[in-house]
């Protein structure tokens, strides 16, 4: 059996267990389990723990391997490795500094006071950028500190900058870029690496299909060419006729960039009823 260690309560929570439903892996008790929680139909077992203890659990062969931000697996700095990264959960690490204060560059900090509660990253980042700054551990509301002269910059996980803005103070540099990544130790996980290759394989397959539509339309026969350039599908596009004469269905599959970037020329040659679906999986 292979055990994931999901984190209990948080952010990357539910967008852990959607994946796992997205792969149609579906746990016995729902979303409600507190500790443990086993699939029904795969050969797994959820974990539930906050996400600093994520990479050590993985690391001492209690879980195989764990859903945490990279932030966390680069701080906790375990000898585990990454087995693909999730794209979800996205955020970055950036310096910040209070929004009166003149900033030129990341030279201005050195010898300046930092708060973080990522230490080991930020000393990482400032050694290869050749700063010398001290550097201050606390464990929650980083973004206070300056206000309150324990610092002069802080460093913290940025989404929208909003948390930033609203403590008065501005971004001036990223020195990390983040996502939610799949960890799993280094040793061989034995027999159960075939389940780990199964939930990798319907992994890929979610995430190939996720910004990806299926396109339904109609087009005088006269556009088909013109129309399969720009809706070349995985292979190319599937052309049926129509009862009424001159006229086909076309089906195939386009990203939702670019439907956008090219819904009007497709209307331009003629195209009409375009529908378009979600699609669950794709497999190459
Ligand atoms: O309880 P436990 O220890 O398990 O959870 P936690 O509180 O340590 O982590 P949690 O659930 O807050 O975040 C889990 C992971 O989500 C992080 O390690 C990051 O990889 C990722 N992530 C993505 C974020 C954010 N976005 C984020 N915005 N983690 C935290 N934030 C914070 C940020 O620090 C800021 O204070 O959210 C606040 C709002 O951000 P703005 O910029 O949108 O205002
Ligand atoms: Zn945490």
């Amino acid at each position: 059996m292979l055990t994931l260690a999901v984190q209990k309560s948080g952010r990357l929570t539910d967008k852990t267990l959607n994946l796992l439903e997205e792969c149609d892996i579906k746990l016995q008790n729902g979303r409600k389990a507190k500790l443990k929680n086993r699939a029904k139909n795969f050969d797994l077992e959820a974990l539930f723990m906050r996400d600093d203890d994520i990479p050590e659990v993985v690391f001492d062969e209690i879980a195989d391997i764990g859903v945490v931000g990279e932030n966390v697996f680069l701080e906790k700095d375990r000898d585990v490795k990454i087995i693909k990264r999730l794209g979800f959960s996205s955020c970055r690490l950036s310096l910040a500094v209070p929004k009166e204060q003149e900033y030129d560059g990341i030279q201005d900090l050195d010898g300046k006071k930092i708060a973080t509660s990522y230490p080991k990253i930020l000393k990482s980042e400032l050694t290869k950028r050749k700063v010398k700054a001290e550097i201050h551990v606390i464990s929650g509301s980083v973004e206070i500190a300056p206000s309150i002269d324990l610092a002069d910059a802080v460093f913290d996980i940025v989404s929208t900058g909003s948390t930033l803005r609203s403590n008065g103070l501005k971004e001036v540099e990223t020195l990390l870029e983040s996502e939610a990544v799949l960890i799993a130790r280094k040793s061989s996980l034995g027999e159960d690496q075939i389940i780990l290759d199964e939930l990798l394989f319907r992994i890929n397959s979610v995430m190939k299909a996720a910004d990806k539509k299926y396109i339904l339309l109609n087009a005088p026969d006269s556009a088909i060419d013109a129309i399969s350039d720009i809706l070349p599908g995985m292979k190319s596009p599937t052309v049926m006729p129509l009862a009424k004469e001159g006229w086909s269905s076309v089906h195939s599959v386009i990203s939702e960039e670019d439907f956008w970037k090219n819904i009007k020329k497709l209307k331009e040659l003629g195209a009409e009823g375009v529908l378009t679906f979600p699609i669950e999986k794709m497999i190459l």
